[in-house]
């Protein structure tokens, strides 16, 4: 039974080179809920997914940021706290910020010596925004011999711990509270400028300290929407576990937004006339489009609505025929019998349809 539009979450990975993130993508694919609610599955280098909380999380890593914009929901940008930011990945944030792509950002290398958050969400601040938009979620916690132990939710203000097997999750002291009293109420207060909801900013108004429903409720909404963007630290442990990837699973689970959150791209016919919105979900037309095609491999399509057939349209004027290998049932690999090439649309032979650019 094909699961619904909203199990999934697919999200492209981007940074400078040597960030972090296929390590990051091999820790997040290997995680252990302590329920063992886990199906890793490691299709390509390109696509790995892990289901999370009753979620499929479609993780793209090494592919081009034009094809990825057209494939991915949501992208995570793997920075590395040790190095600086590339123009590259600058650009794409920039232009990120042009189409309200949502985004999470993820401080990797924090188990160095040197390695500073604070420092580190300073300098992204000056680089990436002008307002309060990057929402610092997470601090590190330490072992007494320096190395990275955990980290604290600021939100929440539990501490997920990974001295442990599996990680684990407590409270924390009233010394750690004080000693992160000063970021959560920053976070809380820029949560509630940038919410569409008024009910935090009402009651920070009347000097209340509002629920924690209700700051994970804005939270999620507010980084699912794109409007603002969730910084989290992550860093290896005795060089093997990747402190963080729980704590990260659930925020790509809980704030970021799923396939059906994701209006369909404008079309028209082979005519040129153009076509009623068309709602994403299995129920509507057939319509996707080549996110990836090399000579003699498999080739990934994305679909924005609709199911794959064996037969179908490419750009409204050829047919083709095709053996899907369906990832989650917004993403495939397809065998053709004829080459495609990458931004082509595929819409059923019925009813053909143009994806304008
Ligand atoms: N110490 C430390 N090393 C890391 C961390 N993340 C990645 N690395 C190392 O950095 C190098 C580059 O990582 P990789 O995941 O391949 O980067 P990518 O180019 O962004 O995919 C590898 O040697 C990793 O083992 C981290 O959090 N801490
Ligand atoms: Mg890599």
């Amino acid at each position: 039974m094909a699961r619904a539009w909203d199990n999934q979450r697919i999200i492209g990975l981007v940074g400078p080179r040597g960030s972090g993130k296929t390590t990051l993508v091999q820790a997040l694919i290997g995680s252990r809920l302590a329920t063992g609610d886990l199906v890793p599955e490691s299709l390509s280098p390109v696509v790995s997914v892990v289901r999370w909380r009753d979620t499929d999380v479609v993780l793209l890593d090494g592919m081009e940021p034009a094809p990825l914009l057209l494939a991915a929901d949501a992208l995570m940008f793997v920075l590395s706290s040790a190095d600086g930011v590339d123009a590259e990945t600058a650009e794409l944030w920039h232009r990120c910020i042009e189409q309200e792509i949502p985004r999470i950002v993820v401080i990797t290398e924090l188990d160095h010596p040197r390695a500073d958050m604070d420092e580190t969400v300073a300098v992204l601040r000056r680089l990436f925004s002008d307002g309060p938009e990057l929402l610092r979620l997470t601090m590190p916690v330490l072992d007494d011999d320096s190395s990275l132990a955990g980290f604290i939710d600021l939100g929440s203000t539990e501490i997920w711990n990974w001295t442990t097997q599996p990680f684990s999750r407590q409270a924390s002291d009233p010394e750690h509270i004080a000693l992160i009293a000063e970021a959560r109420e920053e976070l809380i207060a820029d949560l509630a400028m940038m919410s569409d909801d008024n009910r935090l900013a009402e009651s920070l108004h009347l000097g209340m300290q509002p629920s924690l429903a209700l700051i994970e409720q804005a939270m999620n909404d507010t980084s699912a929407s794109g409007h603002a963007q969730l910084v989290v630290g992550t860093g290896l442990r005795d060089g093997a576990t990747l402190v963080g990837a729980e704590l990260l699973l659930d925020l790509l689970v809980n704030a970021l937004p799923s396939p059906a959150d994701r209006p369909a791209p404008v079309t028209v016919r082979a005519d040129g006339t153009p076509v009623l919105p068309i709602a994403p979900g299995p129920g509507s037309p057939l319509l996707a489009t080549v996110v990836r095609a090399e000579p003699l491999a498999p080739t990934l399509v994305r679909l924005y609505a609709g199911s794959l057939q064996e037969e179908m349209a490419v750009d409204c004027v050829q047919t083709f025929r095709a053996r899907a290998l369906s990832v989650v049932p917004q993403l495939a690999w397809l065998e053709t019998d004829q080459p495609l090439a990458c931004g082509q649309t595929l819409s059923s032979v019925h009813e053909p349809l143009l994806i304008q650019r």
